[in-house]
């Protein structure tokens, strides 16, 4: 699409270059001419796990740092949304913190709250539950962190430039090393809109994303662009829509094997004692395989007969049966699928959606009907449900949430029921 978009003044006056990645054909900026892959799976395997790339910081240490730093940078903190996007008819839940302007602020029907802004959006994802507990980095429920710039004709705020200055500023005032970022270009087509983006990689991982919202398919009054047979109209406003995975940060932070181990280490060690493998938690091997098989289960798009493939590659490397490795890794991967959802549940059901055969209360009811289903199969009893999300709760804390805990728990109750009878 717009290679002419990504000729920035900054990557320019920085010295970095353009290459194109040996393994997947796509353009990337560097500081190292002599790089050659673009640093996002598959092309490039986790390098942090057991060497971090930032410092260390819990969840609640990394979101302060971003939003303070932003400020300092002359944003206003705004409170996060909930997590059920009323305020929209096209979506059940807020995907990401730009949801929360859609329709409209991004369409200039109404103000932004502030400009330029920042906050930290918890989101919820349910497309890649495959993947959750399994590839190391996938969440459904994540916080985005996020700074956007709203500009206009008549009030220009900043736009590429700044941002992508912003964003090496934030990663070197965390401990990151500026020579080992990429910025890959990915144009960006969605929801209507459209506009040039890049991928923030280092380590291996994707860390962040910095989409530049210039277009729309909404007339103006400027003449149109085609993309893919469509035509594209110039946006009124031109929007910095960025988004940082909290989780994610706070992962390369430790440098721990997976993201759940970083960012909910008392869920995890709650649900494993309770599974009855809270032993392996200190055992040196095991932490060795874990590590192994999130760095295999990074390069791999892990959904259907692929977890097979998964399981043979690490077993080979780590020279034991693959049906042993699988007797080991499986339940592991159900605990950390568990803590995901009942966090995820938390906040669902914490921001007042009901569980019910419609809408969001349906998704609602998918999400804890699978943590049931993943709660037999570790032998757990469906009664602990409540007391999970309750934990979960406590942890995030009780006043972010307008729902009453006691009505959480009566609402989980009657769900274990209700699966029950089903069953
Ligand atoms: N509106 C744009 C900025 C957007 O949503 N981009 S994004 O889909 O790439 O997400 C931004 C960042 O959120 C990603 O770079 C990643 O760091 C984080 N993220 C996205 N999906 C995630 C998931 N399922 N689990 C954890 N983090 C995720």
């Amino acid at each position: 699409m717009m290679e002419d978009e990504y000729q920035l003044e900054y990557f320019k006056s920085e010295g970095l270059t353009r290459n194109i990645c040996t393994s997947c054909g796509k353009a990337f900026w560097t500081r190292d001419p002599d790089r050659t892959v673009c640093g996002d799976a598959p092309c490039e395997p986790y390098q942090f796990i057991g060497n971090p790339i930032f410092r260390p910081h819990s969840v609640d240490e990394m979101r302060e740092a971003y939003l303070s730093f932003f400020e300092k940078q002359g944003h206003t903190r705004i409170d996060r949304y909930p997590v059920a996007a009323r305020w929209r008819d096209d979506i059940y839940l807020t995907i990401a913190s730009i949801a929360d302007f859609q329709p409209f602020v991004t369409s200039g029907v109404v103000p932004p709250p502030a400009n330029p802004l920042t906050i930290s959006q918890p989101c919820i994802r349910l497309n890649d539950l495959d993947s959750v507990g399994r590839s190391g980095r996938h969440l459904t429920c994540f916080e985005m962190m996020a700074h956007h710039a709203f500009n206009s004709d008549d009030k220009e705020i900043y736009w590429k430039d700044r941002t992508v200055e912003l964003c090496d500023q934030l990663l070197t005032s965390l401990g990151a090393n500026k020579e080992k970022v990429t910025y890959k270009e990915h144009p960006w087509i969605g929801g209507g809109n459209a506009g040039p983006s890049v991928e923030v990689l280092i380590g291996g991982l994707e860390v962040a994303t910095l989409v530049f919202m210039s277009l729309g398919k909404q007339k103006t009054d400027k003449p149109p662009i085609e993309l893919e047979g469509t035509p594209y109209y110039p946006m009124t406003l031109r929007i910095v829509d960025t988004g940082y995975g909290l989780e994610r940060f706070v992962w390369a932070s430790q440098g721990s094997p997976t993201i759940y181990d970083a960012v909910f280490p008392e869920m995890v060690s709650h649900v494993m004692q309770e599974a009855g493998f809270g032993h392996r938690l200190h055992d040196p091997d095991f932490i060795r395989i874990l590590g192994e098989n999130a760095k295999f289960a990074g390069l791999m798009d892990i959904s259907g007969q692929r977890i097979f493939e998964l399981r043979q590659k690490v077993a080979d490397k780590i020279g034991i049966p693959t049906d042993k490795l699988e007797k080991m890794i499986a339940p592991v991967e159900s605990v950390y699928a568990i803590v995901d959802h009942t966090r995820c549940l938390s906040y669902m059901l914490g921001d007042c959606i009901v569980p019910s055969n419609a809408k969001d209360g349906y998704l609602a009811r998918l999400v804890l009907r699978r943590t049931l289903r993943m709660m037999r199969e570790l032998n757990l009893p469906d009664d602990k449900l409540g007391d999970l999300i309750e934990r979960q709760m406590k942890i995030i804390g009780l006043s972010k949430f307008e729902q009453d805990p006691d009505v959480v728990m009566e609402i989980v109750d009657r769900e274990v029921e209700k699966y029950r009878t089903t069953m």
